[in-house]
């Protein structure tokens, strides 16, 4: 990448005698210039480049005690987390845990999350890509954030009212869901996700032959409230990203595995692969019809829409596409080239005719195929008719004119791109606020950087990505924050705050912990005000209070080889008293926040006293907040 570096580092002005390492030294608002210089004059005086930090520091400031405009949800990639991150301050405001285990609030390890888990709790991995917030009429509703765990071949929900995973899904017949994205309209009925990999059906050892008619992968439809599967659909080649449109009818992907091919040399070997557009109106028909199969146990409907098939159409593009977006205009699905330096433009408006057979052939529905640099990976929009593209070879993004593309397109002189601005470095996904929806408000733009180099104090070998904050509200994009993120972001999804409304203490009869409460119901216990030991056999279930700054049972005694549930009810009703339980050598943790209530199952598996103590801090006696456990000896 040297050559890369020498082209893209940003270069502080070499005059008035202050080097780029100085500089970054004496401001870490460098990227103002960076976008100065990105399109302006080549030479920065020292005091442009120090106005242009200026700028963008009062851009992005957000002074003690005000708050963010747009609430940001972050995909934790292989962490398996989703962040959530005001803009434009960038800070970050919460942690909501997923796909993997998280001793703070007790994820994976309470029996509250292991349930909504289900039998994939046995997993403490995940990959997620790909955060969604469900939409009516095209516009977020703030419900629900959705999310896709390619590791583990898993869907799972986020409820934004008290910002918890509430759902998870794995998907049967799979592997690897990959592109994840909601219908818009007339509402997010469905979560569509992209199963990557071709596999083998049935998978069972006897066939490992990926050319074969039984190798394929499907393209999936979850119902999103009830998150169950709704319908499988079987394709040709492979399922990269994936998008909808905003009349409802369509959804789209790329492949960039048509040869169905099991290595890289393999999977380059065609010239063009393919976007393949769902008609969901015709499968819904053709499953009500009951012109579905299923697969082994599963009772999923699976429809066949490989080449031939009425409910799909393959629309040939350059070789190994990328992302699939949907402009906010409703027009066009953009598929991104990757290994082509092109995007192109499939008009929705033109799909209708195409199923209808109207069409010559797929390629009728090409609006344009603008050139637009190196390593195109996904697209985002400003709802101005601007589209803005990550390109990751030459680590910029470039802004460039839908309308102006689709001119050149038919043969007019036009110049369709409107800028190229550095970014640090070699970005994958790209986000403007509002983008997924019609209300598309062109005020900012996250480049998710791949690499950061150079760009903040050293960490090791293992580097963070950089999450660039650029201000698109003008007429040029200006880089106006650096955003080191802890691996591996991929995706995020903005939101007005308006848009988003949260709950400040649990409701008592929230189904998060419902199968908690009828627990306790069949134990006679009342969780508000019971503090009560149940032994049942070899179980034993400790029901109590809390209440700042003490447990409602402050000792308890078992026999060693016990299997204990400790539930508890945080009886406060004060914002952000949240209280902890961690039994000290147990390997259990978990929060209850105000009028929630959690338990966590152990064995006491060693004799003698064991001490329990609260882990949120929440009272001036938070450190005496304990409790021991006495372990009779077996
Ligand atoms: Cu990393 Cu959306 Cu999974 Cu592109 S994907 S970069
Ligand atoms: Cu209760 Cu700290
Ligand atoms: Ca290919």
């Amino acid at each position: 990448m040297s050559e890369k570096e020498s082209k893209n580092s940003p270069q502080a002005p070499e005059k008035g005698g202050l080097s780029r390492r100085g500089f970054l030294g004496a401001s870490a608002m460098t990227g103002a210039a960076v976008a100065a210089t990105a399109f302006g004059s080549a030479v920065m005086t020292r005091e442009s480049w120090a106005a242009a930090v200026k700028d963008a520091q009062q851009k992005i400031h957000v002074a003690p005690g005000e708050l963010d405009d747009y609430y940001g949800f972050w995909s934790g990639g292989h962490q398996g987390e989703v962040r959530v991150i005001g803009v434009p301050s960038m800070r970050e405001l919460m942690r909501i845990p997923v796909f993997n285990v998280d001793s703070a609030t007790g994820w994976g390890l309470t029996n509250e999350s292991k349930h909504i888990m289900g039998e994939s709790a046995k997993f403490q991995n995940g990959d997620c890509h790909h955060p969604h917030i469900s939409m009516t009429d095209g516009k977020y509703d703030g419900k629900y954030l959705f999310i896709n765990d390619k590791a583990n071949s898993r869907v799972a929900r986020i409820r934004l009212d008290i910002m918890k995973c509430d759902k998870m899904l794995t998907v049967p017949n799979v592997q690897a869901i990959h592109g994840l994205r909601l219908q818009k309209v007339p509402h997010t009925k469905y979560v569509f996700a992209n199963a990557e990999f071709v596999i083998p059906h049935p998978n069972d050892g006897k066939n490992f032959d990926l050319q074969s008619k039984d190798s394929y992968t499907m393209f999936n439809a979850i119902d999103a409230e009830k998150m169950e599967m709704a319908f499988q659909v079987i394709v040709d080649g492979n399922l990269d990203n994936t998008d909808a449109d905003y009349t409802g009818k369509y959804a789209a992907a790329t492949c960039y595995n048509s040869e169905k091919a099991y290595d890289l040399g393999g999977m380059m070997r065609n010239e063009r692969d393919w976007v393949v557009v769902f008609n969901i109106e015709r499968i819904e028909a053709a499953i009500k019809a009951g012109k579905f199969t299923t697969i082994g146990d599963s009772k999923v409907p699976v429809v066949d829409g490989r080449e031939g098939s009425e409910l799909t159409r393959y629309i040939p593009v350059p070789k190994n596409p990328h992302g699939c977006n949907t402009s906010s205009d409703g027009k066009y699905f953009i598929a991104n080239g990757k290994l082509s330096p092109t995007v192109t433009m499939i008009e929705i408006a033109k799909l209708d005719d195409l199923f209808a057979g109207k069409l010559k052939e797929p390629r009728d529905v090409v609006a344009a195929e603008p050139e637009l640099g190196l390593g195109p990976l996904h697209t985002t929009f400003d709802g101005r008719g601007n589209a803005y593209t990550t390109l990751f070879i030459d680590s910029q993004v470039v802004k460039w004119n839908m309308a102006d593309a689709v001119r050149a397109y038919q043969g007019e002189k036009v110049n369709y791109i409107k800028q190229k601005l550095d970014v640090q470095y070699q970005p994958g996904h790209l986000h403007a606020s509002l983008t997924e929806t019609s209300e598309a408000d062109g005020k900012w733009l996250i480049a998710l950087c791949k690499f950061s180099k150079d760009r903040f104090l050293p960490t090791g070998p293992l580097h963070p990505e950089n999450d660039q904050l650029i201000d698109i509200s003008g007429d040029e994009m200006k880089l106006v924050h650096d955003g080191p993120t802890y691996a591996e972001p991929h995706d995020c999804i903005l939101a007005r705050r308006d848009q988003i409304k949260t709950r400040k203490i649990w409701e008592r009869n929230d189904p998060y912990f419902a199968p908690t409460v009828a627990m306790a119901k069949k134990d006679g216990i009342n969780l508000e005000t019971d503090n009560k030991v149940i032994r049942d056999g070899k179980k034993v279930r400790v029901y109590m209070t809390s209440m700042a700054p003490t447990y409602g049972i402050t000792e308890f005694n078992v026999k060693q080889g016990d299997e204990v549930t400790v539930t508890i009810t945080n009886i406060d009703q004060i914002e952000d008293v949240s209280h902890g339980f961690v039994m000290v050598n147990h390997g259990a943790s978990m929060e209850i926040s105000p009028q929630q209530t959690s338990s966590i199952t152990f064995i006491a598996d060693k004799p003698g006293l064991h001490w329990y103590y609260c882990s949120w801090f929440c009272h001036a006696l938070h450190m005496e907040m304990v409790g021991r456990m006495l372990v009779e000896p077996a």
